[in-house]
């Protein structure tokens, strides 16, 4: 990803106002543990790395989580979590993280730059939401490019998908085989694919190889690149609703957080129209999760960010506001602003 801030988000009212700002944050990651919400973010700081096209100024050095009794209700920063330095593999840039939680341990997964300049992603643990977590001293075996997010299924199963193009070097790869740099597809090829695999039951392994997830449109067509305020970029979260799987991304470069709607895990999903427009920043990010609201009835929430508090594009704050369907399942796409 790069810089400048998105037009469509500029001299407009927010609808939400960060959760925390005392510290940057980005790329929330929500889920409920014992109660509350956590939510897993990218730590955004000022490290002084010049912007390029591939997202350099985005140094982030460790991760922090917030949590929350109630949507609305006092945000807590539980402190570092997880630092660069203690990950033995780590090279630079912690960028967009996610957990999950299995029999008694918490899961951290985060994607790092290696030693040699390859995004991989590594897993952690811990025996609390908040950490601290421990790296395990490899990143998980096949893994590749960024942006991890866990979908724990019904039945137990838990699944991991990830990918990014751009500064996430998923155009660096065809199927699961390295190239080094190579250039994006050209208009009228099919776009890059996101991955997934399902985890072992170690949770720190991959129980298959890992595959490209289809996403489709109304004629069952692969999306192609020039379809680019459609098509996958980065920042993949996969939820559950009414029996059907949602894989929802950004398409980066038009800012957008599009949906796709599938019968199972491994897709191929439909795609089926935009969660949320453009916000202040060049980057769009989210994700998305059922809660208590008001009177403890569930209510669905989409976490995302924008940079409201700094104007830009590298030091962000995540937000919260409320995602609703309508009747035929489809959502209700959210404009941040008024
Ligand atoms: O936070 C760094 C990167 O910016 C994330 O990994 C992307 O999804 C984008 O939000």
């Amino acid at each position: 990803m790069i810089g400048a801030l998105s037009a469509h988000a500029q001299k407009k009212t927010p609808i939400s106002q960060p959760l925390v700002s005392h510290i940057y944050t980005a790329d929330p990651s929500a889920h409920v543990f014992n109660g509350k919400i956590y939510i897993y973010p990218s730590h955004d700081i000022e490290s002084g790395v010049a912007q390029d096209d591939e997202g350099g100024h985005f140094d982030m050095k460790d991760y922090r989580i917030l949590s929350m009794d109630k949507i609305g209700g006092k945000v807590t920063d539980h402190g570092v979590a997880l630092d660069i330095k203690d990950v033995p593999w780590a090279g630079r840039q912690m960028w967009a993280p996610d957990a999950a939680y299995k029999n008694g341990t918490y899961y951290l997964y985060f994607p790092v730059k290696d030693k040699e300049d390859i995004f991989r992603i590594g897993v952690a643990t811990s025996k609390k939401p908040e950490g601290p977590f421990k790296a395990e001293p490899t990143p998980i075996k096949g893994s590749y490019s960024m942006d991890p997010t866990v979908f724990q299924d019904t039945d137990g199963s838990y699944y991991l998908y990830f990918g990014g193009i751009w500064g996430g070097q998923l155009q660096r790869w065809k199927g699961n085989t390295y190239l080094g740099k190579t250039a994006n597809p050209k208009k009228g090829e099919v776009a890059r694919l996101p991955r997934m695999a399902k985890l072992a039951p170690d949770m720190k392994s991959f129980a298959e190889e890992v595959k490209e997830i289809k996403i489709v449109d109304s004629n069952g067509k692969l999306l192609t690149e020039d379809q680019n305020d459609k098509r996958f970029f980065e920042a993949a979260w996969v939820h559950k609703y009414k029996g059907k799987y949602y894989f929802s991304y950004s398409t980066g470069d038009s800012h957008n957080i599009c949906y796709a709607i599938g019968d199972n895990p491994y897709g191929p999903f439909t795609y089926k129209g935009i969660v949320l427009e453009p916000v202040e920043g060049w980057t769009n990010h989210h994700s998305i999760v059922e809660f208590k609201g008001k009177g403890s009835v569930p209510r669905w929430y989409l976490f995302y960010h924008d940079v409201q508090l700094s104007g830009k594009t590298h030091l962000r704050n995540v937000k919260v506001t409320e995602l609703k369907y309508n009747p035929d399942g489809t959502i209700q796409t959210i404009d941040a602003y008024k």
